[in-house]
């Protein structure tokens, strides 16, 4: 099983060393174990990602180091500053391209750390144009809701609260291609009882997901945190137990002001954005077992 990759390469002096390690780090790197014995001494750069390319056929002239960054112009900028700090000026142009176009979709450019004897390292510092690029691979949900089943639980109490809650759900699936026939809303009296027909639903089988929806006052809700509390596990232990993705859109806030701005007049809706995770959720899971089920 690989674990890592690591490119040795050596550099002029203990003082190269020191200067890069420095550069780099400040560039993002993360530091590593260094190493030290009696006749060496090693700085380790951890990069986030690392591959080894293989090529045949005409190769791309550049470096064989190669750093992909994230903001090209300003790592060329900071390279620039250091190389200044460090090289005689009019070394620099020499040792230092601008960031320039390659034919493979990306922007690259190099800087040659010549020692005194002019035999130095070259590193290629570059930028995908395709922002995608360098992603580690993931499953990651969809957000169509095309042929999508959703049972939503709201609560009546803070009615002013939930309705809004319940819009801003309703909004979300049916925008994401859910059919209105494919959802089904439960109005019960209020948070408390918001757990068991989220159950209710999901034991049936006939929902991809539920949307649990409701809205607890702190100064308004005797016993808030035993309620919350209890809502919360009730919720959690119906998505575990059933198998089928629970969102959780209950608000608890401190003021009805603080609940409206959560119901979209300032902050987002809530119901809008558990209504999405929903949709999420459902997609991952189809794609996590569709993924099992082809091995
Ligand atoms: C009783 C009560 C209180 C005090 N506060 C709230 C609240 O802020 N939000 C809410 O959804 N429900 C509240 N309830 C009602 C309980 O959730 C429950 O519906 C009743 O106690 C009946 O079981």
């Amino acid at each position: 099983m690989i674990k890592g990759m690591t490119l040795v390469r050596e550099v002029a002096s203990a003082d190269a060393l020191d200067k890069l390690g420095r550069l780099l780090l400040s560039l993002g790197f993360e530091e590593g174990k260094g190493w030290k014995d009696e006749t060496a001494r090693g700085t380790a750069l951890l990069a986030p990602l690392g591959n080894l390319e293989l090529i045949t056929g005409r190769a791309p002239a550049v470096p064989p180091i190669l750093i992909e960054v994230m903001g090209l112009d300003a790592i060329h900028a900071a390279v620039e500053k250091w190389m200044l700090a460090n090289y005689r000026s009019e070394e620099v142009p020499t040792l230092l391209s601008k960031p320039e176009a390659t034919h493979w979709n990306s922007r690259l450019f190099t800087v040659k750390l010549a020692d005194g004897a002019g035999d130095g390292l070259e590193l290629g510092f570059w930028q995908s144009e395709n922002p995608l690029h360098g992603k580690p691979v993931a499953i990651e949900g969809d957000l169509s809701a095309q042929g999508m089943r959703f049972g939503i639980v709201t609560a009546r109490w803070n009615a002013v609260i939930t309705d809004r809650l319940l819009q801003g759900a309703l909004d979300a699936v049916h925008r994401s291609g859910a059919a209105k026939a494919d959802v089904e809303i439960v109005r019960v009296p209020g948070a408390w009882e918001v757990p068991s027909a989220a159950r209710t639903l999901a034991e049936t089988k006939k929902f991809d997901a539920i949307v649990t929806l409701a809205c607890l006052i702190r100064g308004e809700t005797a016993h808030y945190e035993a309620i919350y509390n209890e809502v919360a596990r009730g919720i959690g232990q119906s998505q575990q137990d059933t198998g089928v993705p629970h969102a959780f859109g209950v608000l608890t806030c401190e003021t009805l002001e603080q609940a409206l701005d959560r119901a979209g007049i300032k902050a987002g809706n809530k119901g809008f954005e558990a209504a999405i995770a929903a949709i999420e959720m459902v997609s991952i899971q189809r794609k996590i077992r569709a993924e099992e089920g082809g091995k």
